[in-house]
């Protein structure tokens, strides 16, 4: 191997990303008494936290669980403020958790790996990065993240336009005040939900570009009650390992219930109760909901009342009414005063779908519609969900296969783990596993541990290498879409889906079976000496 221009060094694994997988990986890694070298592009840890901070980024997940479990005394030791967490604080305690666990000494920031090659002869990859490194790894952990590269969204004349073009996922680090301000903001998913209300309250006008409704319910955010929490500490070892088998992997309470078992009383009871409970307790209200169209419609009729009942404005109301899609087929999106919003004097919405954003201008936006003048644009315009940071890097297996055309009809893979053909490669909440269906931390400590006991248990029996087999990964990949085709989920032209991305194969992304049965499903997997891989 010839060095060029950086440094070259030899480590056991290299992981990439310094997020909550790639630091709970690194803790793993050196526990085991392995060396490890971890890049991470940004210029700190926290990944998704580090980088989203537009007013109002907050989690979904409630905070006392979308944290790690895996040391009882960091768990006593943190204390989170609100129901869900702000980003500041998310990003404090990722801090906290490099910190505490001296992560720092083997992160690399602002390093972005630019490719890995798998050598056959020695049996190990060879890294670079933008900043000149070379490493050579036995193993490389993918930790890349699921929403960590925005879309290229490519609006025609953007870059002639006079005000400041702001994107939600790399918001300015100093935050940025919007008051007396005209500003737009194309995109109507989680992230714009989330700061339309914030930004409403600054700005002197705020018009939002929408081209298709979301469903949002109710986060009910609120200080965290020291008796809540006094409860969870109590019983927090018990939740913890009730919820490690169940499907999303945090606290909600799906029901049995079949939607046609029951009357129009019942059905607004149960949606009612769980509105007011808020978050995606909802999903949970009747067994079918997501399977079966009937069922469905009910849900979805539930919350066109109560978007028609918050929003003043008829018109408005009904254009905020998602009409083409299920009902949570697309992510649910979780919200403080969003539809509420709407009943502000110095807040319009413009149906970019009736009237296409045809250029960016000088002044602002111009539509088919009319032209809109503006300070502020704000990109709130998604991301290349699950696939995109990876088919960023160039990825060489085995023959030099590039993991890109391993993939270009779809992410084919097994356990959304490891790719035939690339061994000793680990996408941690890869395409094909549970991951964004679920409490991310919650299924990143699950893959984290598996990795982990993985390479316990080569290292055991002096084998240096592992992956799947060719037939394991067909047999997954087709699981994986069969379980999907099962429900509600592929009507929708959501990111799960890869719809958002021109191009991009139609596939849906996720394991919807579950974290709960995946886990088992792992487990026994290694505990059958890892079925469906081979090791040499
Ligand atoms: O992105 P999105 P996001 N012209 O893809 C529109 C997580 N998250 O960043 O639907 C005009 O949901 C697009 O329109 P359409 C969460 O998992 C969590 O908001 O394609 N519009 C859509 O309205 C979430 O699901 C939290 O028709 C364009 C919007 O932009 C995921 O991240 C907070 C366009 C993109 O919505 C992504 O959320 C934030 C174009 N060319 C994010 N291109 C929490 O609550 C796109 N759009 C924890």
């Amino acid at each position: 191997m010839t060095v060029a221009d950086g440094v070259y060094s030899e480590v056991d694994v290299v992981v990439v990303g310094a997020g909550f997988a790639g630091m709970y990986m690194l803790h793993r890694l050196r526990g085991m008494g392995m060396t490890a070298k971890v890049f991470e592009a940004g210029s700190g840890v926290g990944g998704t936290w580090f980088w989203n901070r537009y007013p109002g980024a907050r989690v979904d997940i409630q905070s006392l669980e979308y944290s790690f479990s895996f040391d009882e005394q960091l768990e006593r030791e943190w204390r989170w403020s609100e129901r869900y967490a702000p980003q500041a604080e998310l990003l404090d305690y990722a801090n906290h958790v490099a910190d505490r666990y001296d992560l720092r000494r083997d992160i690399q920031l602002d390093t972005r790996v630019n490719a890995a090659h798998f050598d056959e002869t020695a049996n190990r990859w060879t890294v670079t990065t933008d900043r000149g490194d070379t490493v050579s790894a036995r193993h490389v952990v993918m930790a890349t993240g699921c929403l960590s590269v925005p879309t290229d969204v490519d609006f025609a004349g953007i870059d002639s336009f006079k005000g400041t073009v702001y994107r939600t996922s790399r918001w300015p680090h100093e935050g940025v005040d919007f008051t007396g301000q005209r500003v737009g903001i194309i995109g109507t998913g989680s992230s714009a939900i989330q700061s339309i209300p914030i930004i409403a309250e600054q700005a002197k006008q705020l018009t939002v570009f929408q081209r298709t409704p979301n469903y949002s319910v109710p986060a009910h955010n609120q200080p965290l009650a020291p008796e809540l929490v006094a409860e969870w500490d109590a019983n927090r070892t018990r939740y913890r390992a009730e919820r490690r088998y169940t499907a999303g992997g945090f606290w909600n309470t799906p029901r049995d219930q079949l939607t046609m078992d029951a009357g129009p009383d019942d059905h607004r009871a149960e949606y009612e109760k769980r509105w007011q409970v808020g978050g995606f307790d909802i999903l949970g209200a009747f067994a079918d909901q997501g399977v079966d169209p009937n069922a469905n419609k009910v849900a979805a009729e539930f919350a066109a009342a109560k978007i028609r009942e918050l929003v003043k404005d008829p018109k408005v109301a009904d254009l905020l009414t998602p009409k083409d899609y299920p009902f949570g087929t697309k992510r649910l999106c979780v919200d403080t005063n969003y539809y509420a919003t709407y009943n502000r004097d110095n807040v319009s919405l413009v149906d970019i779908k009736a009237t296409p954003i045809e250029t960016i201008t000088p002044t602002g936006i111009r539509t088919s519609g009319g032209d809109y003048e503006f300070d502020s644009i704000i990109l709130a315009t998604g991301f290349d969900a699950m696939t995109g940071a990876l088919a960023r890097i160039d990825i060489r297996g085995r023959g030099g296969e590039t993991l890109k055309s391993h993939w270009a009809e779809g992410p084919r893979n097994y356990l959304g783990l490891m790719v035939a053909g690339f061994p000793n490669l680990y996408t941690i909440t890869g395409p094909g596993s549970p991951s964004v269906l679920t409490n991310m931390i919650m299924s990143i400590e699950q893959h984290v541990d598996f990795i982990a006991d993985t390479l316990a248990a080569m290292a055991g029996r002096q084998q240096v290498t592992i992956e799947p087999t060719a037939q394991a990964e067909a047999e997954w990949t087709t699981h994986v879409n069969e379980l999907a085709a099962m429900t509600l989920y592929p009507q929708a032209n959501s990111w799960y889906m890869g719809a958002n991305v021109p191009g991009k194969p139609r596939v849906f992304l996720p394991y919807v079976g579950g974290l709960g049965v995946y886990r088992l499903l792992c487990d026994k997997i290694a505990a059958d000496g890892y079925t469906g891989f081979a090791l040499g």
